[in-house]
């Protein structure tokens, strides 16, 4: 039985996809234990303190597995992780999925708002967060102020395996994982969001082992990758872009950095051989600073992939001379769709293109506000539908029916054209959110947490053009009192708001602009911030 507030792909579409052999009628788990188990011997998993031969990882995610079974963890649950960078993200994972349970996958940065949004809305029992504190927050104490909010949470689990102090692992017993339909959803990613909080996405086993196999496939892993997770890895990308689990499925070694700056990542990535990693381009940007100063860091780098926002042809140009690697851009979404650029592209279409999709089984139409497809080489919004794309985020119908054209195209809100090669090229967005160099903030969330302030009675939030991140949260607010940025951000704070979506920028005004249909007019709005701020770079 698939859950109910899971919209299933159509009979026709499920039995072509079947037919076609993308979906294999796995589960997740097996896929990515059996790829692990019937490799050779060797060290497979390394984090900043331990390393993990392919025996131990086993060992350690059966061990977990049969621990959370014990601890009562199964098939029925939904457990919000939100793990750092570390060995016990990759176990945690692991050992949740081989007893059933599926994972949700938060982000560091998500604090006690979003963290009991996705509890509530996935009826989650249980909550992983690691003991190490993250800069600001000691996630132990959050998650037991989402526990103290959200009744349906039963169990915390610190570093996936303390439970009131006691260690659940169970060396030694075995765990046999329980028959799962392939069909059936295999783990939660969260939207970016352009409305409201983040949705939850469910992910089949059948879409996601999809997902993994043809990325890890096309992007040539095999057994000498060594793959560095430096990107927040419950986020689609290193997750499974091919991620981590591309890297297991096809031999490789993984490697897991608490952080992407280089005074983190590039030690790792000299002491391991690291070959591959998936940056955001602000990463991949200040690397090439960083890596001036010192060009031996980066030495055994075969492979970087670049997305989460535009790479810009600029930055694109520069990673090959300056880092010595090959440039990949991939163009995703946690919803599904997946482009990435070619080894056997030429240079030109890798520079200015984010990719085309990865599967024959992906369609896409290019559309204009009419919904009519655009003639070829225009700009318009991109919808797709495919073996590994959603057809509806979970419990959310109203929200489906704006987000999914009547055949049930995902409508990205992404605005691209097709460039002569093919590939796809992101123009913009039809849709209203931030890309804070790579991390998706919706507008409306901003908004609505900006509007909750005695002080303030009309607000708009907006991408304001930045050179390291490509945007950061600029916001206009028509104010009855006085009010500044500082007050503004602790307000967002006291309210649970994860840090990266505090606004940065704070402009107050007497009135808002609209459009004629009477909309708020975020384009002029987006012309302003930048101009100000353009203005104050020139008298620095
Ligand atoms: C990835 O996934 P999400 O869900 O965090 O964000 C998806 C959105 C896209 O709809 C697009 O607006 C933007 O992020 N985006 C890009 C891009 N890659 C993503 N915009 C321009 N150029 C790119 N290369 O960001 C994601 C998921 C899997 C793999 C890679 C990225």
């Amino acid at each position: 039985m698939v859950a109910d507030g899971f919209v299933p792909w159509p009979t026709h579409l499920a039995d072509e996809y079947r037919a076609k052999g993308y979906w294999a009628g796995n589960s997740l788990y097996a896929e990515v234990m059996d790829a692990l188990r019937s490799r050779s011997e060797g060290i497979v998993l390394v984090d900043e303190r331990r390393r993990y031969s392919r025996d131990e990882l086993v060992g350690a995610v059966e061990a977990r597995a049969a621990g959370l079974a014990e601890a009562g963890l199964g098939p029925e649950d939904r457990v919000v992780v939100q793990l750092l960078n570390d060995a016990d993200f990759v176990i945690t994972f692991l050992a949740l999925l081989a007893v059933g349970s599926r994972p949700v996958l938060a982000l560091p940065g998500h604090r006690r708002a979003e963290l009991c949004h996705v509890a509530e809305l996935s009826g989650a029992t249980a909550i992983a967060v690691p003991s190490a504190p993250g800069g600001d927050v000691m996630y132990a104490e959050l998650a037991a102020e989402v526990r103290s909010l959200v009744p349906s949470l039963l169990l915390t689990l610190i570093d996936g395996h303390l439970v009131d102090g006691h260690d659940i692992d169970r060396p030694g017993v075995n765990h046999r994982p329980p028959a799962v339909d392939p069909d059936d959803i295999a783990l939660f990613l969260l939207s970016g969001g352009t409305t409201g909080l983040p949705k939850l996405i469910p992910r089949t086993h059948n879409d996601y082992a999809y997902n993994v196999r043809a990325s890890s496939e096309l992007c040539g892993f095999g057994p000498e990758t060594v793959y560095l997770v430096a990107l927040p890895a419950g986020h689609n990308f290193p997750l499974g872009c091919p991620g981590f689990l591309g890297t297991f499925l096809r031999g490789g070694r993984v490697v897991m950095s608490t952080s992407p700056a280089s005074g983190r990542a590039f030690p790792l990535i000299k002491d391991e051989g690291v070959t591959t990693v998936a940056a955001v381009p602000a990463v991949a940007i200040q690397w090439m600073e960083d890596a001036a100063a010192d060009p031996s860091a980066l030495a055994t780098l075969t492979l970087l992939q670049v997305g989460g926002a535009k790479l810009n042809p600029e930055g694109a140009k520069r990673i090959e001379p300056e880092l010595g690697c090959r440039l990949q851009q991939v163009f995703g979404m946690a919803e599904g769709l997946l482009n990435y650029t070619r080894e056997d592209d030429p240079i030109d279409v890798v520079i200015d293109t984010q990719g085309r999709p990865m599967s024959p089984g992906d369609e896409i139409r290019i559309v204009d506000s009419a919904g009519e497809p655009v003639p070829d080489g225009d700009v318009g919004e991109l919808l797709t539908a495919g073996p590994y794309t959603l057809r509806g985020y979970y419990r959310a119908p109203e929200h489906n029916e704006r987000s999914f054209s009547p055949d049930g195209f995902y409508r990205s809100g992404d605005l691209v054209r097709k460039h002569s090669s093919g590939n796809l090229i992101v123009e913009g967005r039809a849709k209203d959110h931030i890309n804070r160099g790579g991390e998706k903030i919706s507008a409306e969330e901003v908004e609505d947490h900006a509007l909750a302030h005695p002080a303030i009675h009309n607000a708009a939030a907006v991408g304001v053009t930045d050179q390291k991140l490509g945007e950061r949260i600029g916001l206009f607010a028509v104010a009855n009192h006085p009010v500044d940025l500082d007050t503004l951000r602790q307000h967002f704070q006291e309210r649970g708001v994860a840090a990266f979506k505090c606004p940065e920028l704070l402009f107050v005004v007497d009135d808002l602009p609209v459009t004629n249909v009477g909309k708020i007019d975020k384009v002029a709005l987006r012309r302003q911030a930048d101009q100000h701020q353009a203005g104050r770079q020139g008298s620095t």
